[in-house]
């Protein structure tokens, strides 16, 4: 039997399972894979310890390709889940991942909460600007003007998120950007992410060369932060409205609070709970 993840070095491999992914070749998401087992091989978290709760979409996949404990649950309810599992084991570094779609139409009213509530935990939507699960709908990242939709055929006319903005407004605590052209950095983005005391938000700029074949060419638009990563929200702010949403690097980080179950509050839940016990 195998030994217990604290007693041995693993090696990112370690911490994918043995399914081989059904994404599409060239989707950035394989990188979002890679760059996860890295950055948790770096840290030499063992495995029990991890849990990574994801949504629906071809995004969400990914906890099956890991060898975490994990749940692929409802389209949209990831951050729900992950926040009752957060307040049930605050032990474990919880991971929670999906599509632009899962976590910013069906689950955005999850992510404002998740942002403003600070729970200890790492978020990474996995941003191609559209529906790629379902075969290519706008999403609320997707530009106005795209027009390649059957749906959309001469575009939403909806000005996008901006997906750090929101959550900067909405209270997260650490806000950063990366690509998965540059899956080493967004390991790095990762290991600092996983390390903040309260609420992660990665945007991992993830291709989806199936339903926007043009986004192969963010390559050649993406770039590194200018400004060193600031605590100063205002700052923040005015850096998102001003770099186009193509720089990548920790924008925001500052020590909020960090929510904890009955650390604010004493809520009655305990003795509710008794009543129930059999
Ligand atoms: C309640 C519910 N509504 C709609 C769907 C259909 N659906 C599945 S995935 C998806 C969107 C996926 O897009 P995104 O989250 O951006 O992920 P991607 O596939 O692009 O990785 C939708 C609308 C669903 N499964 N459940
Ligand atoms: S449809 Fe797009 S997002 Fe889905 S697996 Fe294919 S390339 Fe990736």
């Amino acid at each position: 039997m195998e030994q217990s993840g604290a007693q041995i070095s693993l090696k990112p491999k370690d911490y994918k399972s043995a399914l081989k992914p059904v994404w599409c070749p060239g989707c950035g998401d394989f990188a979002v894979l890679n760059a996860i087992t890295k950055a948790l091989a770096f840290m030499e978290l063992p495995r029990e310890e991890v849990a990574l709760i994801t949504g629906i979409g071809c995004s969400s996949r990914i906890a099956a390709y890991t060898s975490l404990y994990g749940f692929h649950g409802l389209h949209g309810r990831a951050l729900a889940l992950a926040s009752g599992l957060k307040a049930a084991r605050p032990e474990l570094t919880v991971l929670v991942a999906g599509g632009d779609g899962d976590g910013l139409s069906i689950g955005g009213n999850h992510f404002i909460h998740a942002c403003r509530r600070n729970q200890d935990m790492t978020y990474i939507i996995m941003d191609n600007e559209v529906y790629g699960m379902t075969k290519g709908q706008a999403s609320p990242t997707t530009a106005p003007d795209w027009a390649d939709s059957k749906l959309t055929p001469q575009g939403t006319g909806i000005r996008p998120f901006q997906p750090a903005g929101l959550a900067l407004t909405a209270g997260a605590s650490f806000i950063a950007r990366g690509f998965t052209g540059d899956p080493n950095g967004l390991a790095k983005i990762l290991v600092s992410a996983i390390q903040h005391k309260g609420f992660s938000f990665v945007q991992a700029l993830s291709p989806c060369p199936t339903f926007r074949p043009e986004q192969m060419q963010w390559k050649h638009h993406v770039r590194a932060l200018e400004a060193e990563t600031t605590s100063n929200p205002i700052e923040a702010a005015q850096r998102i409205q001003a770099d186009g949403g193509m720089s990548t690097g920790i924008i925001f980080q500052n020590d909020y609070p960090v929510f904890r179950p009955g650390s604010a509050i004493d809520s009655g839940m305990g003795s509710i709970e008794r009543e129930f016990e059999i």
